[in-house]
C-alpha cells in the first residue's frame, strides 16, 4: 500500500506539497497503518515547514526504491499525473491508481478518480474513506485531516468553508484534535526568517531579489496583497531558478475565477486560487498576467 503524495501543492503553482496534499496522504497513512497495512508516503519535495510536525511527516520517503511494488497508489490533491513526481512506480508496480483531488481544473488520470470540487480540501475526501472503511479516527489522522482543512479554508475563512467541514471538524475534536496547538503549530510557529521575508515583501508588494529563499517560507504571503482594500485579484511572481519558468500564483478575493487565468497558461487551481507556469522575460510575463486579470475584470 502506498500514499502519493502529490509534488505540487494546492494551486498546483509550485512543486512541494501544501498542507493539505500532505494532510490529506498522512491521514490515509495513518489509518492503513493501524489497519496493519504497509504503507510509503512518497513526495520528492520538501514539507512545508508549518506542517512538518504532522503524525508521519518526519517519515515521508522522497524517493522510491525503482523495484518497489504495491497493491495501489493514492494520490492526493494532485491535479495531474506529471505532478506526482519522477518514481511514482509504473503501471504493473502501482496497483490501482487512486486520484483523490478536489481541483476543478484536475485530470482523471487514476484508474479510480474520487474528485470533488465541492470539497473544501482532500483530506474530507480521507476522513470519508477512513469512515467508509468502518475504521475509527485516531487523533493522528484527526489531526491531519483538521491540517488539510486549515491549510484550504483558511483557517476555516474563504469560501470553500462549508457546512460539511464544520461537521467534519467536530468529529475532528472528538478525536482529540486540539484547535489552538494546532494554530500554535500551523500559523504561530514561524521562522524567524519567514517574519523578516514578509517585512520585504510588504514594503513593495513585490518580491524582488529575494534567490534561494525557500519556497515555503514565502508561502501565503500572496494573502496580503489580496488582502489591501479594493484589491480583486492578487498575482504572484516567483523567479525562475535556472532559466525555467517563472511561477505565477494567483488570489481572487471572489468575484475572479483565477482558475479560468490559470488554464489559459497551462495551469490550474481553484476559483479563488490558482497558479501556473509562463516563461519568458520578466515585463513581458507580467505584462501578460495583467492583461489576462484586466480582461477578466472586465467580464
Ligand atoms: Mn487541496
Amino acid at each position: 500500500m502506498k500514499a502519493i503524495n502529490k509534488g505540487v501543492a494546492n494551486p498546483p503553482e509550485h512543486r512541494g506539497p501544501d498542507g493539505d496534499a500532505l494532510g490529506s496522504a498522512l491521514a490515509l497513512a495513518c489509518a492503513l497503518r493501524e489497519m496493519g497495512r504497509q504503507v510509503t508516503v512518497y513526495n520528492p519535495d520538501e514539507l512545508p515547514y508549518n506542517f512538518r510536525f504532522l503524525p508521519g511527516a518526519d517519515s515521508v520517503a522522497r524517493t522510491v526504491p525503482a523495484e518497489a511494488a504495491f497493491d495501489v497508489t493514492i494520490a492526493t490533491d494532485a491535479g495531474a499525473f506529471d505532478r506526482l513526481g519522477p518514481d511514482v512506480p509504473p503501471v504493473g508496480r502501482r496497483g490501482l491508481l487512486l486520484n483523490l483531488d478536489h481541483h476543478m481544473t484536475t485530470e482523471p488520470f487514476g484508474d479510480v478518480n474520487y474528485v470533488d470540487p465541492e470539497a473544501a480540501s482532500v483530506g474530507i475526501l480521507a476522513y470519508k474513506i477512513i469512515r467508509g472503511l468502518g475504521h475509527p479516527l485516531s487523533r493522528d489522522a484527526a489531526e491531519c485531516i483538521y491540517a488539510s482543512i486549515l491549510a484550504d479554508t483558511g483557517s476555516f475563512r474563504y469560501s470553500s468553508t462549508d457546512p460539511e467541514c464544520f461537521r467534519v471538524a467536530a468529529e475532528l475534536l472528538e478525536a482529540g484534535v486540539d484547535p489552538w496547538e494546532m494554530t500554535v503549530r500551523v500559523y504561530e510557529q514561524q521562522p524567524l526568517a519567514r517574519m523578516r521575508l514578509l517585512a520585504d515583501v510588504l514594503k513593495t508588494l513585490e518580491v524582488h531579489g529575494k534567490p534561494g529563499s525557500p519556497i515555503d517560507l514565502t508561502d501565503g504571503f500572496i494573502n496580503y496583497a489580496r488582502s489591501v482594500d479594493g484589491v480583486e485579484v492578487a498575482a504572484s511572481f516567483r523567479e525562475p531558478s535556472n532559466g525555467g519558468a517563472w511561477r505565477v500564483s494567483f488570489r481572487s478575493r471572489g468575484r475572479v475565477n483565477v482558475a479560468a487565468i490559470a488554464q489559459k497558461f497551462g495551469g490550474g487551481g481553484h476559483h479563488n486560487a490558482a497558479g501556473c507556469s509562463i516563461a519568458g522575460d520578466e515585463a513581458a510575463v507580467r505584462a501578460k498576467i495583467a492583461e489576462e486579470i484586466e480582461q477578466a475584470l472586465r467580464g
